[in-house]
């Protein structure tokens, strides 16, 4: 055997000989038991980055322990390759789009298999791929049919310079990214998903996620926010008209110091038709972009409309009516009643305008007179200043108030929803064109399915704002497929989370004519684990779940959940460096210089700042791909999954490699020592070790818990190190090779040839634990010397006092201590130790 194990011969070799052998091609009529390994597909921005690198690893480390332990595994890769960072290159660098993302799959491509990951590369898809979204495009057809998909106006960011709608990543501080202009709210015709059809049920669905992180459970509890509240109308002073309100407070209704309703509101419209001032500020409103941050940080703004209503409990009592910008259309009734005491937007609102602040929750009954300060309190308590509600909790009070509303028949106890209908049109080309034709006389027709895929044209320019789409000279210029008129294409393409609600399921089953087939799909389907970013865990998997519900109300599949496991990993991290003026400097940009450091290219002192996550802006990334060149894949595979648990931020450090890289050396130099000294004979004890460790290192897997893996292969090592030639040790060499081959392929493929192996250890059994091996039987004795501790010695479990005085008595620091005198005295503590009195 060579003396050094050489990633840069071994990587490829194995590499190839992997894919030559179909080694991780999963068959679909395969008599094993099946599982589904997914971590989430990349976006195909250019390179790989460490985190691509933590993600898959973890996942291939599952994969390729599930196939050892008998499983036929599906464990694919494929390109999340549609959205804006496609066009902005077109914009910027005049590519087309397409060409962007193609070269960039096949660059990351090529980087992804230099790590040897175990994927069915046959299966790869890219959403991009007509093949791939001209499917979508039939199932989305489906969903039209069946009733759930709709159009409705809706609102979008306007720049008025650019003259283009911009999503909302696109507006910064409230203005266009690139005229800078101030973005306005715009209303256009759109299509939505039904996924409020299956609020409920997605709800209730999180109770069976077991497999699921609890805090991602929570974030999608919270986003579908079920609510119960009232709904309740306020007649207007001196009119027969009413303000319908919906509320989540109805405990609070003493405590409303006014009423106010949204800019799109009817009655705001009404004022603004009629009255210039209301007219001006429905249009402020207007201004700025449509996201959930602007509308939470904005200033709260209102409008007196000189109206008032009359209190539903008192008709004595009138509150003003403002139209106010926070509150929205889309919600609940798009009217409120404002209490400042208990809502911090109805705290700053009365704030601004002078409005009264009248506690009616407090922590006990006396603290009835204490006013609210500072901050509205929206904790528990017991109700005040509230007549027949006082002393109440806020639970009884708020059930006594619908109780008293629906009683006398000015307002009914509801369920009120956060989650919205799913809006998926997008004023872009890079994307799936939604399939349907708008004709004059027919209206919106859905593009028949032998007319699929509609595909985007090629010949567009990205010279001026706006959708190529509708600039296209011919493109959407079509016949109506139901009358045969003149029709026009919808030019709006499909939201990029559509395409990424069914990729798991295309990679179980991809026919050339349907978008799956269901029963192998359902032989595959649900993902058994599937690892991702956090940042997804919300609509991503939202809207994956509401794809596969959906496909089950048509009768495409017979399952509601996609992923029975869930796992999501922590961030790649990297300390961030400063120049003196203050720019950010990459790590190959510094140099240590004593105890600090330096900016290489101008010798001025640098500084160290906070470890952050990797990214561009601070310019801490670190690519992989020299990384492998120089360490091989193994080692980077193995620092990431050595340093912290799976679930933390790993820290990418210079020395983290470098150990990892000296390790697997230490694994090759076992291999060829076990293989050069062969013994005989037994090793009771690294026997046990080494079975003991079979059983950690599979259960850690399992658990995904790769450091605590890891960790246990390392005892292992030090073991075998210390063990003399025996066959015992020659089989825990053999042994901890394929322990190791899910984590590092490569070297342990080549330990094993080394070792006269016919066949891959890929291919090779788990090894099994051997029961009898996992049970302790022999024990650790301190040796002490007058109370000291002098060393540690093993001894079966129960041996007689004889035997341990013996072997204390010999022990060589013993022995050195006593110097040839015999012990004063020696105690015996069985199974535990031995104290010689000298
Ligand atoms: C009175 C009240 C008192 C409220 C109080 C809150 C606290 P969640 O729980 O998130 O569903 N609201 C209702 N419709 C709204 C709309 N269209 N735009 C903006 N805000 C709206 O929120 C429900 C609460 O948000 C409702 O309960 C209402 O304010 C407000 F101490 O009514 B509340
Ligand atoms: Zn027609």
């Amino acid at each position: 055997m060579a003396s050094r194990f050489n990633p840069l011969t071994a990587d490829e070799r194995w590499q190839k000989a992997w894919e030559v052998a179909g080694t991780f091609r999963a068959a679909d009529d395969s008599p094993r038991p099946k599982t589904y390994i997914l971590e989430m597909f990349p976006y195909p921005s250019g390179r790989i980055h460490m985190g691509h690198v933590r993600n898959y690893t973890m996942g291939d480390v599952l994969a390729r322990y599930k196939r050892m332990n008998g499983f036929e595994v599906l464990h694919p890769m494929g390109w999340d390759a549609f959205g804006m960072p496609a066009e902005n290159a077109a914009m910027e660098r005049n590519v087309h789009p397409g060409e962007w993302t193609w070269s960039n799959i096949a660059t990351m491509k090529a980087q992804l298999k230099r790590l040897g990951f175990a994927l069915d590369w046959s299966r790869e898809v890219a959403t991009c791929d007509p093949a791939y979204y001209g499917q979508e495009q039939a199932l989305f057809v489906d969903l039209f049919e069946a009733g759930l998909v709709y159009r409705k106006e809706s609102e979008v960011n306007w720049d008025p310079v650019d003259m283009t709608v911009l999503a909302n990543e696109q507006v910064i501080d409230g203005r266009g990214w690139r005229s800078g202009a101030l973005v306005e709210r715009r209303k256009l015709s759109q299509w939505f998903l039904k996924i409020t059809d299956f609020a409920e049920d997605l709800l209730e669905g999180l109770k069976g996620l077991d497999q699921w992180p609890d805090k991602v459970r929570l974030m999608q509890e919270n986003w579908i926010g079920k609510s119960r509240g009232l709904q309740f109308r306020f007649a207007l002073a001196g009119s027969e008209e009413r303000i319908e309100v919906f509320t989540t407070r109805p405990d609070t209704i003493f405590g409303a110091s006014f009423v106010a309703v949204s800019p799109d509101h009817p009655i705001a419209q009404t004022l603004g038709n009629g009255e210039a001032k209301a007219a001006e500020f429905i249009a402020l409103c207007k201004r700025g972009g449509t996201t959930a941050a602007e509308f939470e940080t904005a200033e709260k703004l209102g409008f007196d409309t000189g109206l008032r209503v009359v209190h539903p409990l008192d008709p004595e009592w009138e509150l003003p009516v403002y139209i106010a910008n926070f509150v929205l259309m889309d919600y609940g009734t798009g009217a409120i009643f404002g209490v400042p005491a208990h809502d911090q937007r109805d705290f700053e609102f009365a704030t601004k305008y002078g409005l009264s602040i009248r506690r009616v929750v407090a922590a006990s009954a006396k603290d009835a007179g204490k006013p609210v300060e500072g901050e509205a309190e929206n904790g528990d308590g017991v109700i005040v200043n509230s007549r027949f509600l006082d002393g109440m909790s806020v639970d009884g009070a708020k059930a006594a108030v619908i109780a008293r509303a629906e009683a006398e028949g000015w307002g009914e106890g509801t369920t009120a929803w956060r989650l919205r209908d799913w809006g998926v049109s997008r004023q872009r080309y890079w994307g799936t064109p939604i399939p349907v034709i708008h004709c004059p006389a027919c209206g919106a027709v859905p593009v028949p399915k032998d007319q699929l895929p509609v595909v985007l044209p090629e010949d567009v320019t990205f010279d001026i704002p706006g959708n190529p789409l509708e600039r296209h000279p011919t493109w959407k210029h079509v016949t109506c497929p139901s009358c045969g008129g003149a029709a026009v294409r919808e030019t709006d393409t499909l939201d990029t989370f559509v395409d990424s609600s069914w990729y798991f399921i295309r990679f179980a089953s991809q026919p050339a004519d349907r978008p799956f087939d269901k029963a192998v799909a359902e032989r595959w389907l649900p993902v058994d684990q599937y690892i991702g970013g956090v940042e997804h865990a919300i609509l991503h998997l939202l809207y994956a779940r509401f794809w596969t519900r959906a496909l089950q109300r048509i009768g495409r599949l017979d399952f509601a959940e996609p992923f029975r496991g869930l796992f999501t990993q922590g961030m790649v991290t990297h300390e961030t460096y400063r120049a003196a003026d203050g720019r950010w400097l990459s790590p190959d940009e510094v140099e240590r210089q004593g105890a600090g450091l330096i900016e290489s290219s101008t010798g001025e002192p640098a500084t160290a700042g906070r470890v952050e996550k990797m990214s561009k802006s601070k310019r801490n990334t670190v690519d992989p791909e020299p990384i492998v060149d120089q360490y091989g894949a193994d080692a980077v595979r193995w620092f990431m999954l050595s340093d912290s648990p799976p679930e933390r931020d790993l820290e990418w450090s210079e020395a983290g490699i470098e150990g990892a890289w000296r390790f697997i050396q230490r694994l090759w130099r076992l291999a060829s020592t076990a293989q050069a000294g062969e013994g005989a004979g037994e090793d009771r004890a690294l026997d046990r070790k080494l079975h003991q460790t079979i059983a950690a290192v599979g259960a850690n897997i399992e658990g995904l818990a790769f450091n605590k893996a890891v960790a246990n292969v390392y005892e292992l090592a030090n073991a075998i190190e210390k063990a003399p030639p025996s066959a015992s040790r020659t089989a825990a060499v053999e042994t901890m090779m394929r322990l190791v081959a899910p984590m590092v392929p490569h070297v342990a493929e080549e330990a094993w040839t080394a070792a006269g192996h016919d066949g891959m250890i890929a291919d090779a059994p788990w090894p099994e634990a051997d029961p009898a091996l996992l049970i302790e039987d022999e024990v650790t004795i301190a040796i002490q010397v007058n109370g000291k501790l002098r060393d540690t010695g093993r001894a079966p479990k129960g041996a007689p006092r004889e035997q341990l005085e013996a072997m204390a008595v010999a022990n060589d620091h013993v022995q050195r201590i006593l110097a040839g005198a015999t012990p004063k005295k020696v105690i015996v503590v069985p199974d535990r130790l031995v104290n010689i009195v000298a």
